[in-house]
């Protein structure tokens, strides 16, 4: 089957639609009703959107992404950094030696005294609570706390090219055997009563840094069931993600899976669209 192009046409048509206040998901269906791939699709609106903002209701966000031209190594701060992957839809980059094996074991080490149980937030309130959608422990940096944190985060924003005061601080999570997070999406669910409070601190988020910090003996791999893709935990390696509207259609549900052996320790970045203060 040949490529679908956007025409100007689509174009003009989308921007009706939106100013016109159908939401992100109606605009979507109606595409894909009509016969366009939803890749295209979703392309097709984010990029109208990112061209009108403020002047429609269904607001695509700008996102961050990783601008390397072809180029297999980057300049990130203060190193370089390996492109190993780079899936277009969903947006998935995979980096090779993002980090250093003595800075995942500094990390480590700044977090393990200060690790609790996990928890995640419940979409309906905004608060948070401990429940088997992730069993792992983990505790969250302030954003710059300290020099690694800052290091770590000024290579993130370098290679993203999204500014760091964007970013939440960095979380560790470590994982022992049989502990997993289910598959999720990292944006708030904008259906959710308790979402709202939560954008009030730098909109939603629009892009993930998962870091591996060292590598399970098995198991533990970071899953994208939409997209049937395993990106395996490898100490100093980092899968980065992104999605411009908060809908299952950017393809980013993503778990990590059960790990079968050994433990396994991240450390995750998340970025809003805005400064979070
Ligand atoms: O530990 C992981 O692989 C993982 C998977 C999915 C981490 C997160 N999500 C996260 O921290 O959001
Ligand atoms: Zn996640």
């Amino acid at each position: 089957m040949s490529e679908q192009l956007i025409t100007p046409e689509l174009r003009q048509w989308i921007l009706q639609q939106a100013q016109a206040g159908h939401t992100a998901d109606s605009v979507l269906e109606a595409m894909k009703a009509s016969g366009w791939e939803e890749h295209v699709a979703l392309d097709a609106l984010e990029e109208v959107m990112v061209a009108h903002v403020g002047e429609t209701q269904v607001v695509a966000q700008k996102v961050p992404e990783v601008l390397n031209d072809g180029v297999s190594r980057v300049w990130a701060h203060d190193k370089y950094v390996n492109v190993l992957v780079q899936i277009r839809h969903p947006r998935v980059v995979v980096f090779g030696d993002f980090l250093s094996l003595d800075e995942c074991e500094q990390l480590k080490a700044l977090a393990q005294p200060r690790m609790t149980r996990s928890q995640t937030v419940v979409h309906a309130t905004g608060d948070s609570e401990v429940n088997d959608v992730r069993t792992s422990q983990g505790m969250f940096f302030g954003r710059g706390e300290n020099e690694l944190c800052q290091r770590i985060e000024a290579r993130i924003a370098a290679l993203v090219h999204w500014p760091v005061e964007n970013g939440e601080g960095i979380q560790v999570l470590r994982y022992a055997p049989g502990a997993q997070y289910k598959p999720h999406f990292d944006y708030f669910d904008p259906n959710q009563p308790g979402t709202a409070p939560i954008l009030k601190r730098g909109g939603q988020r629009v892009g993930t840094v998962v870091m591996y910090l060292n590598t399970p003996d098995s198991g533990g791999a970071t899953t994208f069931p939409d997209a049937g893709v395993d990106v395996h935990a490898l100490a100093g390696q980092a899968v980065f993600f992104a999605y411009g509207l908060p809908h299952p259609s950017t393809k980013t549900l993503h778990g990590g899976a059960p790990v079968r052996e050994g433990e396994k320790w991240v450390a995750t970045k998340w970025m809003r669209e805005r400064a979070f203060e």
